[in-house]
């Protein structure tokens, strides 16, 4: 019998174990009978460790193997006939290599092992905002992930029907040698293929290879947004709630952020947070000439070194059941822990993210202190065990976004917060988004990282068109988001954090909103507006006033340094990249030596 209604995947999955040559094929259909008898199965051969049902229920445990822990850039690629449609940021391989290399290690992949096939939406089920995407796969642990990070199963291949169109991923985990590990995309015949790893950013095409590379390419084709960007919705006492869409870099707190609590000063105010997503954005200009943004998943998959009660409470609720737990320290009674999480690991018997015998404490032969989570380590969890999500993550077309934020970790350069004077000024702080690595970091102090929109690592396609694109998508629209940028790490003298964060932050949004609502005035500066102190709400936080000029400060010297990097990375693009850009830039660069000069040393309110 057929495997399924539609031809085309019949003849694809055919296809593709002719090469992978799996001992059988199995169509995953969502059901909790199918997935037990996986979760069994998986538990049987060692690849998946029950947890403690008692203290976590429904919750499993997972190890990569040591040399697989983690995204590897280097080893992806966008695949399209020209080599200048993949642009200067991205790795690039002909569409033939990429099937020929790739191929040969796919082939006989899967011999003693099931191919399952993965039907999954991303985005609500039959949203013209959604996209369907089938994946292979010769692992369990990764239809396991699959079924909670997106909608998956038979509601799918209904939605598919006979004739849908789909986007054909492909991933076996062949033999996990790194030298035969290839991520690769195929925007132009819109497919995926990843082999030779199992870790979660590799290998759930679903996330960044779908809804971030192949989806970027599909947005600009067909006039919408796919982006790095958390999407949070901040209700009032009134009832009114409106919506945020906020990129940043990897690792810069977007968890934190989208499922924030607010500060105990302001809690009288009365605010709600909704978490409508963490980690992607597409956003879509619909009808009434608004923008609007849905979550494409159903699940988050989060770092867990850090979170704790204090940094992030809702994530802490939201692991309590049905998630997945990889590469933590396993506690002998079946639970788990990770380094700055809550309460303290077992005193014996834990086993660290490798497997091996871990106390807490133990150093290395150079006298390291030997981590007992890997850095990189997860959990994936159901979104709709957030208690902080939004009943929206329902709606078919999402929520209507007031406010695009960029952010960055600059510890000198940026203010905390500052507001572009129009949509193309926004695309232009947006496209030079940077991130600085501190002492306290990793690399060389004060090196910049360049990272337009958090996208620089999930683009599929040449970024000056996509900067174009952006450009275009304001043209389109009626009511534009405003865009604003905001810099949380600043330091001070001695690398010490100006701003506290976390819960915090929402001061800064709420400044943000009321810009977008017009409610309150603000400073005219070289680089944006910025506000004036007296409008941040510091109820309940007391931080030196020289603290918040400091924050605030636009130092010419220091932005005199930027224009320059900037250029230089503009000058990468070369002709492709958009003069409105460029025009940005030199408006910007005489603003600042204006403000260098003096002649405009004293913001102007507008
Ligand atoms: C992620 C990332 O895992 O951006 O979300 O690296
Ligand atoms: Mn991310």
């Amino acid at each position: 019998m057929a495997l399924t209604e539609n031809q085309l995947l019949n003849k694809w999955v055919e296809d593709m174990a002719r090469m992978c040559r799996p001992e059988d094929i199995v169509l995953i259909n969502g059901s909790e009978e199918q997935k037990k008898k996986l979760t069994e199965e998986a538990c049987a051969t060692g690849e998946i460790i029950q947890l403690n049902q008692e203290l976590l229920p429904g919750c499993l445990y997972h190890r990569t193997a040591a040399n697989d822990v983690a995204r590897v850039e280097h080893l992806t690629f966008i695949c399209t006939k020209l080599k200048d449609d993949a642009g200067p940021s991205n790795n690039w391989m002909s569409p033939e290599e990429g099937y020929r290399r790739a191929g040969e290690i796919f082939q006989g992949s899967m011999k003693g092992r099931k191919m399952y096939v993965i039907p999954f939406s991303m985005g609500p089920v039959g949203s013209p905002f959604s996209k369907i995407g089938v994946e292979l796969t010769d692992s369990i642990y990764v239809v396991l992930n699959m079924l909670i990070m997106t909608r998956a199963g038979r509601e799918v291949m209904e939605a598919l029907g006979a004739g849908g169109e789909f986007t054909r991923c492909l991933h076996s985990q062949a033999d996990l040698d790194e030298n035969r590990r290839l991520i690769l995309h195929f925007p132009e015949d819109n497919t995926i293929w990843s082999v030779g790893s199992g870790y979660g950013g590799n290998v759930l095409l679903g996330k960044k290879c779908l809804a971030l590379r192949i989806a970027s390419y599909l947005a600009r084709k067909e006039m919408w947004l796919a982006e790095h960007m958390l999407i949070l919705g901040i209700e009032d006492p009134t009832g009114r709630i409106d919506y945020i869409a906020a990129a940043f870099p990897s690792a810069c707190g977007k968890t934190n952020l989208a499922m924030m609590i607010p500060p105990e000063g302001l809690k009288a105010k009365g605010y709600r947070i909704w978490t409508v997503g963490d980690d992607i954005a597409w956003m879509r200009i619909d009808t009434d000439g608004k923008l609007w943004a849905i979550n494409p998943e159903y699940g988050f998959f989060g770092v867990a070194p850090g979170t704790n009660s204090k940094t992030n409470p809702s994530a802490v609720a939201t692991v309590k059941k049905n998630t997945i737990f990889t590469n933590v320290v396993l506690n002998p009674d079946g639970t788990v822990w990770w380094e700055d999480g809550d309460g303290e690991p077992a005193s014996e018997g834990a086993l660290d993210w490798q497997g091996r015998p871990w106390k807490p404490g133990m150093k290395d032969e150079k006298g390291n202190t030997i981590k007992g989570a890997h850095p990189n380590s997860r959990f994936t969890a159901p979104f709709v065990q957030c208690p902080s999500h939004s009943f929206r993550i329902e709606h078919h077309h999402g929520v209507n976004i007031s406010a695009i934020v960029f952010g960055g970790r600059r510890a000198h350069l940026a203010p905390l917060v500052y507001q572009a004077y129009d949509w193309s000024h926004g695309v232009y702080i947006g496209a030079t988004m940077a991130s600085e690595r501190t002492a306290a970091q990793y690399g060389k102090q004060g090196e910049v990282r360049r990272d337009p929109m958090a996208m620089l690592p999930f683009c599929g396609y040449n970024m000056a068109d996509y900067f174009e694109h952006w450009l275009r998508m304001g043209v389109r629209m009626r009511w534009q988001p405003q865009i604003f940028h905001v810099n949380w790490f600043r330091q001070d003298q001695n690398n010490g954090y100006l701003w506290p964060g976390f819960g915090e932050n929402l001061r800064i949004l709420e400044w943000i909103l009321a810009r977008c609502r017009g409610e309150v005035d603000a400073r005219k500066t070289a680089i944006g507006f910025v506000p004036k102190l007296e409008d941040i709400d510091m109820t309940g936080l007391h931080l030196p006033k020289e603290n918040m000029e400091r924050l605030l400060e636009i130092d010419p010297k220091a932005w005199e340094v930027e224009m320059a990097d900037i250029a230089e990375f503009f000058k990468k693009f070369g002709n492709r990249l958009p003069l409105e850009l460029w025009a940005q830039h030199e408006d910007l660069k005489r603003r600042l030596e204006e403000l260098g000069s003096g002649s405009a040393l004293q913001p102007q309110p507008f």
